[in-house]
């Protein structure tokens, strides 16, 4: 009996010699491993003599089981090493690259020339207290021209003629006086605040495109004057453009405001040097943005008192403090998402 075991347990190993030479794969050492090692498997089998032997055979015939199944082990082990190195072995022969290809370089985005005339004008205007608002870029006749002023025969809006939707009820903004408009409605003075964000009309030639973008503002107190719109925009032109820069006010007209004006500033690329300057036509000034004091008929829209609040209001677009900032003289490049002209700023 006990050499029958002794016998058993021996060509479990020879046998298992031939078998894991013919397994090629991981997964067939793993059946190779439960056909010998497993609950049915053949050394349990053969254990289960075990107990048929008796008390002096059983110590040395179990002892001789343990080593066995160490052997078994680790043949096992050292099989699946062995295919785990032949795998490797055969990707890395597979896997050449060539050296002496350029590397891959990681693509760098950078911000739109119009994005980073906004965050720099936001900016100037949030160190001078002003909040930053948005509103609807779909609005009725009321907020984009009623409300600002501007009846329905108003030749004002012949300039900004604009996109109507299919009811005729509601129209793209043409400026983000709209967002002005809406504050107001909701909350008393005082207002200190900013509007930017895009806006339509119905114009298209080379120096229009039917979209653009605006920054408008809105200072709304009981004692606001001319004088502090002065100085906010002088100093907002001064901070975005240098210290150096010149600013002067033309009288001017806006169905909005009264008085009104345009706010001019000098020439940063030949101040006042070149006869035939191509950006300030040697002129020395450049048209920069408008602005005025609000019309109490607008206060009125909105249920503000006129005779007890006074406010100023300025609009400038994006995209011409873009080009005057950067020296662009082609507007149809903002919106061309050429990366060859992004890529400049
Ligand atoms: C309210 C009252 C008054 C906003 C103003 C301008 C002057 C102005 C233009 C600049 C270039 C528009 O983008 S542009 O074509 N804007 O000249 N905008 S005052 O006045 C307001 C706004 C809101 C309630």
């Amino acid at each position: 009996m006990k050499e029958d075991l002794l016998k058993s347990l021996k060509s479990l190993t020879d046998d298992l010699d031939g078998s894991v030479q013919k397994v090629q794969t991981e997964a067939g050492l793993s059946e190779l491993k439960a056909t010998y090692l497993g609950k049915k498997g053949r050394l349990t089998e053969v254990l289960k003599g075990l107990g048929k032997l008796s008390s002096e055979d059983r110590p040395a015939v179990g002892a001789k089981a343990n080593e066995i199944k160490n052997i078994i082990e680790g043949r096992l082990r050292s099989a699946l090493e062995s295919l785990q190195r032949q795998s490797i072995a055969k990707e890395l022969a597979q896997d050449t690259f060539d050296i002496s290809l350029p590397g891959r370089t990681e693509v760098v985005g950078n911000v739109h020339p119009i994005s980073q005339i906004f965050a720099e004008a936001r900016h100037i205007f949030e160190g001078l207290g002003f909040a930053t608002c948005s509103g609807p870029e779909i609005e009725d006749d009321y907020h984009n021209f009623e409300a600002l002023n501007i009846p329905a025969d108003h030749p004002a809006r012949d300039l900004q003629d604009t996109f109507y939707l299919k009811d005729g009820r509601w129209l793209l903004r043409t400026h983000t006086s709209t967002v002005q408009i809406h504050i107001m409605e909701n909350q008393g003075a005082p207002v200190r605040m900013i509007a930017p964000g895009a806006v339509y009309r119905c114009d298209s030639d080379v120096t229009h495109t039917p979209m653009f973008h605006q920054i408008e503002g809105l200072w709304v107190d009981d004692r606001t004057t001319f004088g502090d719109l002065k100085g906010v925009l002088t100093l907002f032109i001064q901070q975005m453009f240098g210290d150096g820069t010149k600013v002067r006010f033309r009288p001017s007209f806006f169905p909005f405001t009264e008085p009104s004006a345009e706010l001019d500033m000098s020439c940063h690329i030949c101040a006042w040097k070149n006869p035939s300057c191509p950006v300030c036509k040697g002129t020395g000034w450049l048209e920069i943005l408008g602005c005025g004091m609000v019309d109490p008929a607008v206060f009125q829209c909105v249920g503000y008192d006129p005779e007890k609040i006074t406010g100023f209001a300025f609009g400038m677009g994006l995209e011409r403090m873009a080009m005057i900032k950067f020296g662009i003289n082609d507007l149809r490049l903002f919106f061309e998402n050429d990366l060859r002209f992004l890529q400049q700023f």
